[in-house]
């Protein structure tokens, strides 16, 4: 078994021109693998820290610099002479040498960079592909595939755009992966048919939806059921709807209300759950993310009451990939389906520790890429060992976006 002989950081630049940390892991047998971490743009309070310089000098004070010397510096001196098959022990010194709750001594970005690359270069030394190391090494039966989640809309903090809710979701009915990513292309490419015929605008935002103004929250979900109905998708029989409300962002906290402009409304809790249970109604919704605001708990625990048994209820700021935060939701019986994002929590051993709390209590699992992102595709053989029903990665246009399903596609190939 090789030894880890260095780690080194360096910066690159992300998916929106904002610099991130890229690591490399080399054992003493000549082995070596990278990874890159992302970042997110509406971050929830409960996440890890993600360390950045403050140096206004360089990049408006968004390097990481910082960052890459707690790697180079602190984390590759305590780690060399380890086994890169020895992951928790690595992430468990990590996390010692870190000593903060939120991980801001060292910066997760930091941590998760040399944990991931770590695996990586262990999955290397067996010769086998990464997804089928960490299923192995984290006990699920076999690699199975997730559904695709695609990204249509990208509104709140993800474009320039009227559309309070952050992302409008197409989810593919369950079939082979080359043919749900064929069914979400063709969909994206009619929906651009479709805006074009009304004259509305086709740039893309963050996670690569299209971002135009549009009259209501609820034109967007037309929009994709004209679009997939031109494509030849049905609803229900071929496809599901989902949104990302990201409603952290709408919260006004001192009011008491959620501030939807685009539709001119001003919403407590209760209508609130209201409208999403008349929109389920209407559309063939399955999906439902961030309905409210991360502290909420009460108003987590009613939604969950009226509308869990019809749809997923999907916990992402709330829980923050934080096996502490979903301890609390289970206790209250709080929404039934998780987000898992590394980067909110900071080590591999975590993130499998939360996926496998969430399984035991027969959670749904949506692994989901980063709005600011880098073209590293961990995630996806993550989604695929441990068995996650989803993978939530945007939308079928800019490079970040389609290397993670063309990961999925390569990884279908081998196992379907
Ligand atoms: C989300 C993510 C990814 P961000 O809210 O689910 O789509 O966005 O990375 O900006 O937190
Ligand atoms: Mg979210």
């Amino acid at each position: 078994m090789g030894k880890i002989k260095k780690i080194t950081a360096r910066e690159i630049i992300n998916s929106t021109g904002e610099p991130t940390i890229e690591t490399r892991v080399e054992l003493d047998n000549g082995l070596f693998s990278k990874a890159s971490v992302p970042s997110g743009t509406s971050v929830g309070s409960y996440e890890a820290f993600d360390m950045i310089d403050f140096d206004k000098k360089r990049f408006f004070g968004h390097g990481r610099l910082r960052a890459i010397a707690k790697v180079n510096e602190i984390i590759s001196p305590a780690l060399v002479g380890m086994e890169a098959g020895q992951q928790e022990a690595i992430d468990k010194k990590m996390i010692e040498l870190d000593g903060r709750e939120d991980k801001s001594s060292l910066g997760a970005n930091s941590m998760l960079s040399v944990s991931l690359a770590v695996a990586r270069v262990a999955a290397l030394e067996q010769k086998e592909e990464l997804y089928f190391y960490l299923q192995k090494k984290y006990n699920y039966e076999k690699p199975s595939l997730p559904i695709p989640i695609f990204n249509f809309f990208n509104g709140g903090k993800h474009a320039d755009t009227n559309l309070d809710f952050q992302e409008f979701l197409y989810i593919p009915k369950k079939k082979k992966i080359a043919e749900m990513i064929r069914q979400g292309v063709e969909v994206f490419k009619s929906l651009k048919q479709e805006l074009k015929a009304v004259g509305y605008d086709t740039d893309v935002g963050l996670e690569g939806g299209f971002a135009p103004e549009l009259n209501s929250s609820i034109e967007a979900l037309e929009l994709i059921s004209a679009a997939s109905l031109r494509a030849g998708y049905e609803p229900k029989l071929d496809y599901h709807l989902g949104i990302d409300i990201g409603s952290e962002m709408l919260y006004d906290e001192k009011k008491g209300k959620y501030i939807f402009a685009l539709d001119n409304s001003y919403l407590v809790n209760d209508s609130l759950i209201s409208l999403y249970e008349n929109w389920l109604e209407k559309y063939p919704l399955l999906y439902l993310e961030d309905g409210i605001a991360e502290n909420d708990w009460d108003s987590w625990q009613k939604l969950t009451e009226r509308l869990g048994e019809k749809l997923l209820i999907v916990g992402d700021d709330l829980f923050a990939t934080n096996i502490e935060r979903l301890r609390l939701g289970l206790q209250k019986k709080t929404a039934n389906s998780i987000i898992i994002k590394p980067n909110q929590v900071g080590t591999l051993t975590e993130t499998i520790e939360c996926i496998k709390l969430a399984q035991n209590h027969n959670y749904k699992i949506i692994v989901s890429h980063r709005s600011q992102e880098t073209n590293d595709d961990f995630i996806v053989d993550l989604a695929v060992a441990t068995g996650a029903d989803y993978l939530k990665a945007g939308s079928l246009s800019r490079g970040e976006r389609v290397a993670k399903y063309n990961r999925l596609l390569e990884i279908g190939q081998i196992i379907e």
